[in-house]
């Protein structure tokens, strides 16, 4: 007996008989382990040791060339009525997916070790952190979940002390997609995903609880479990501002909340939470706080240099897991968007050649400790979270969505998440670059009905006493020849500094139809080659451009009816008319 806790002892024996490993491995989280665990997956050939000479303790996996990002349409939410999960979820009734699933799952770690993976979802004596059991037949699962939570004996004995947790049984099967599924129970708080080793399908503690099971038992207890990155802004008085940031997957979180200042801005300071999940909960004070669940990154590789993200690429150099990028002939990492070194083997370990496609996988990615980010945030293990000042709604849109604009008010703002839209990204299997609808960056996150979920996020006006003020930011504006018109990166501190001034009532701003933009006086320019014609059109709200644009949203939005929020539809309403 490996706990105190019988529940979890039945749960563990019951998947034993289910799965029948070799062996089972109660994990600690000790450094001892993790190296046995590196050793005897160098030793299998399922990790390569990067050079370590320029990569320090650095190693790279690669994964199934069919396994290497989200699987959408093979993910449900099983809930005893189909309308709980809403028309924003693939659905599953209970009885027949745990059927489905436990016939892949019978027998499935037949010669391997299975390991039992306890986890807390954020600060360990955080009120409001969450904890998880995950059970997985994968060695690099279980060294990536030792990374991204706070894993082993402490975690262990906080389930023991709360007897509640959530079930995760994993299995990485023999990576046929035909048989791949990822299904989340909310009623049990209980996940199965079987067939796939890549980081949302497998690291269950990331997506599979800390967003969709989460976001079920939030709406139930009274907070917002949110695909959100955190950051303080510190301007050069010394005050900060916390803000959170919803963008869809591959659309510059992790980017944001480690930004390097722009050199004409000396004295702003910026502070790193979380890079993609946030839990807010109402505090004490009656404000929003915000606490990030995760303890590490696991982040987008490709296009990350010193220019567009020095903190990122610093923290790369050592200590990190890479999944799927290429390798120079001495064996460093590399990937699209580095400036210098050549790739000789691509990601799938073939020599490299041009023509057969990019030599990272547009969708490789970094596993790394947040406490090797050099602007890690001397809040981010606060057990109290941050207060959050601001939250930003954003996608890539090449059109209609200006640089920044602000909400009038607490409704209008959920409006706005609700309508948001991005064109999609590599981080999910499937086309890449068309424009779809992603409410709040959580279309694949949300484990219950959208229409449900924004009566949610309407009711914090009368469950807090100060709410964050909304915005909408779009990095990704382009011209006609495709290229983008704004800088991004480190200049988007310029954008963060005008939401600042507006929480602090110290700027005035332009009152269009969708919100207000900014004066263009009061957006710090200094240092940027931007002419006014293109300061023009990223400030541009086109009348003809967001009515269509609104007609769009009021058609998606319908498709929740009955359960959409008349204050919704009220808002949608009132911006027409203004158009
Ligand atoms: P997930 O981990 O999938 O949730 O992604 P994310 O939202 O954290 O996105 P990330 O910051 O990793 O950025 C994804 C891609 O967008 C990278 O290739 C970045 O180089 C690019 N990117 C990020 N910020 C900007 C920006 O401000 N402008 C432009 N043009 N590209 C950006
Ligand atoms: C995303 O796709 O939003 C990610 C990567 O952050 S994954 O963990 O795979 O979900
Ligand atoms: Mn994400």
């Amino acid at each position: 007996m490996n706990t105190s806790n019988a529940s979890l002892a039945r749960w563990i024996d019951e998947v034993a008989q289910l799965t029948k490993p070799d062996s089972i491995h109660w994990c600690t989280g000790s450094d001892s382990e993790n190296e046995q665990l590196i050793a005897q997956m160098l030793e299998r050939g399922d990790l390569i040791k990067l050079n370590p000479s320029t990569h320090p303790n650095c190693y790279l996996h690669r994964s199934h060339p069919s396994d290497v990002a989200r699987v959408e349409h093979l993910t449900y939410v099983c809930t005893s009525s189909r309308e709980d999960a809403g028309p924003n979820n693939n659905w599953m009734a209970p009885d027949e997916a745990h059927r489905k699933i436990d016939s892949m799952f019978e027998g499935a770690m037949r010669g391997r070790t299975m390991y039992v993976v306890p986890y807390c979802m954020g600060p360990i004596d955080s009120p409001y952190s969450r904890c998880g059991v995950q059970v997985t037949d994968s060695p690099y699962v279980v060294i990536n979940m030792r990374v991204m939570t706070r894993m082993g004996t402490e975690a262990l004995r906080r389930i023991e002390r709360e007897n509640q947790f959530v079930k995760g049984l994993h299995s990485i099967g023999d990576l046929n997609p035909e048989r791949r599924l990822i299904l989340h129970f909310p009623e049990e708080l209980s996940i199965k995903s079987f067939g796939s080793g890549y980081g949302g399908n497998a690291l269950l503690g990331k997506k599979c609880h800390a967003l969709r099971i989460a976001s079920w038992q939030a709406r139930q207890e009274g907070w917002l479990a949110e695909h959100m990155l955190i950051m303080g802004v510190q301007s050069p008085e010394g005050r900060t501002h916390y803000i959170a940031a919803a963008f869809p997957s591959a659309c510059g979180k992790t980017n944001l909340a480690m930004l390097v200042p722009p050199d004409s801005m000396p004295g702003w300071k910026i502070w790193t939470v979380g890079d993609d999940i946030c839990w807010l909960h109402v505090g004490p004070d009656g404000e929003l706080r915000a606490i990030n669940p995760e303890a590490g990154y696991f982040g987008v590789v490709p296009g990350t240099n010193p220019s567009t993200n020095r903190n990122a690429f610093e923290m790369l150099r050592s200590d990190t897991i890479f999944t799927n990028v290429a390798l120079t002939a001495d064996n460093q990492p590399w990937w699209e968007g580095l400036d210098e070194g050549t790739p000789v083997v691509d990601w799938q370990g073939r020599p490299y050649r041009a023509e057969s496609g990019p030599a990272a996988h547009p969708n490789s990615r970094f596993t790394v400790a947040a406490r090797r980010n050099p602007i890690y945030s001397s809040l981010a293990d606060a057990p109290e979270g941050v207060p959050i000042s601001a939250i930003l709604f954003g996608g890539r849109r090449r059109e209609v969505a200006p640089l920044v604009y602000e909400a009038f008010n607490w409704q209008h703002g959920v409006l706005i998440g609700a309508g948001m839209a991005s064109e999609t990204t590599a981080a999910a299997t499937g086309q890449v670059g068309v424009v779809r609808r992603d409410p709040m960056a959580m279309k694949p996150f949300c484990g219950y009905n959208f229409g449900d979920y924004w009566r949610h996020w309407l009711s914090f006006e009368q469950r807090a006493k100060k709410l964050p003020r909304i915005f909408h930011v779009n990095w990704f504006r382009q011209d006609a020849s495709r290229r983008y018109l704004w800088p991004g990166f480190g200049d988007n501190l310029r954008v963060l500094r005008w939401i600042c001034d507006r929480c602090d009532g110290r700027v005035g701003a332009q009152e269009t139809p969708i919100g207000y933009v900014p004066h263009k006086q009061d957006l710090e320019l200094t240092g940027l080659n931007l002419d006014g014609a293109t300061l023009d059109a990223l400030l541009n709200v086109d009348a003809d451009a967001w009515r269509k644009e609104i007609e769009a949203i009021g058609a998606y939005l319908d498709e929740f009816k009955p359960r959409l929020p008349n204050e919704l539809q009220d808002q949608l309403r009132a911006i027409a008319a203004k158009l």
